[in-house]
């Protein structure tokens, strides 16, 4: 069979790992017969639930971009490779986020749906995570809600989604592409979404009645799992978030909800002058204001500073084991106060894998 020597060659290296890291699972010669035998008759192959398993949190270990990766081998994995139907695959995205949010104390887990196969793309969820907010409006400036959605928001009105009721966290439906079908929207049910409301912890008459919140749980959903050459487009995975991803990010950046003048203003703040370092003590109060309500909400969030030096621990672990980490310092150094944190003052390797999450061009745009 033409086409295959490129899987082969990713699945005997996964293979090969798999029963390198899990002694028990056997042979691997014999495994790596049925699989080239298997990939020789059919163009692909199956893995079995223990190398799904495996494969997903190898997949985590190896993502260069997360400072997260201290529990790689704790990641809950839902097996639903059965599943090509937006119907199926959009209950079961809600029943991960019911699971993985679990009442506050989040659980890292990832579901898995059926796999692309030689004659036909798997499904594909279009938006980017399970939870987003709309964004009304095509310029950052005058978007109402998170613009960074923007183009998702347009792309299920032009789906007949009606509209939300227009607040600055209208809660988007879940764009779901079976397979052989059109993309189809589902409304995300009310009970599998936790939200924080955002509350400063010395200032609750300036912030309480503002309206801020955000959602609990970061679940990202259009990133294709790839292991040992077979490639899951749709499995969506979570983790908690680190609190600079909302505080410093999210809220604050320009194109995105853009609030650093505003709680300036609320703190009375001299903001004629960049030098008064306004937008920085903004941004502390913020990241504060965000760790203190999950916080008293009793949702899991790590601050930088622990996470950074959970990062640290990390790459000793796998040192220890005598394993290479691959790192990306631009996106692993937190976007405020990175010097005052461990993992600002190192350099890491970018080392490629072939068993890792992959970004592929959005559907919508
Ligand atoms: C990226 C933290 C769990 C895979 C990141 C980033 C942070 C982070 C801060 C950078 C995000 C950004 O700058 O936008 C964490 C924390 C976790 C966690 C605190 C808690 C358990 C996970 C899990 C997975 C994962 C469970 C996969 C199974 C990734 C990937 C990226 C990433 C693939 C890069 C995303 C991209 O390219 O846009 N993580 N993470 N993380 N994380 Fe984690
Ligand atoms: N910055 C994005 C989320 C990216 C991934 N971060 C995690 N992942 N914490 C945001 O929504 O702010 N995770 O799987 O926990």
């Amino acid at each position: 069979r033409a086409g295959t020597a490129h899987v082969w060659e990713a699945a005997e290296e996964f293979i090969r790992l798999f029963h390198r890291e899990n002694p028990a699972a056997g042979d691997p010669e014999v495994r790596l017969a049925a699989v080239r035998a298997e990939l020789a008759g059919t163009g692909t192959y199956r893995h079995t639930p223990a190398e799904l398993v495996h494969g997903a949190r190898v997949a985590w270990r190896n993502s260069n971009r997360c400072i997260g990766r201290l529990y790689w081998n704790s990641l809950r994995v839902r097996d639903r490779r059965e599943l090509t139907d937006a119907d199926s695959i959009a209950d079961e995205c809600f029943a991960h986020l019911r699971e993985a949010t679990n009442g506050g104390r989040i659980r890292p887990t990832i579901t898995v749906f059926a796999p692309d196969a030689p004659d036909r793309p798997g499904p594909l969820i279009w938006s980017e995570q399970l939870i987003r907010y709309a964004g009304y409006g095509d310029h950052p400036s005058i978007t109402v809600g998170d613009a960074r959605n923007a183009s998702l928001t347009r792309a299920l009105l032009d789906l007949g989604w009606p509209g939300g009721p227009g607040t600055p966290f209208d809660l988007l439906p879940l764009v779901v592409q079976g397979v052989d079908d059109k993309p189809r929207w589902f409304d995300t049910p009310a009970d599998a979404v936790l939200e924080v409301p955002i509350r400063h912890p010395d200032g609750p008459d300036h912030w309480d009645d503002w309206g801020l919140r955000w959602h609990a749980v970061p679940a990202i959903s259009n990133m294709c799992l790839e292991i040992g050459g077979i490639h899951y487009p749709a499995a969506p995975f979570n983790g908690w978030y680190m609190g600079t991803e909302i505080g410093a990010r999210n809220l604050a950046d320009t194109d995105r909800y853009n609030l650093l003048p505003a709680v300036a203003r609320r703190m009375g703040l001299d903001t004629s002058s960049d030098r008064s370092l306004w937008k920085d003590r903004a941004l502390v109060e913020l990241n504060r204001a965000v760790l203190h309500s999950f916080d008293e909400a009793g949702v899991s969030i790590s601050d930088h500073h622990s996470e950074s030096r959970r990062f640290l621990s990390h790459l000793e672990r796998e040192e220890r084991k005598g394993r290479e980490v691959g790192a990306d310092w631009s996106w692993i150094v937190p976007p405020i106060s990175g010097a005052a944190t461990p993992v600002f003052h190192r350099t890491y390797e970018d080392r490629p894998s072939t068993t890792t999450y992959v970004h592929h061009a959005a559907a919508h745009e």
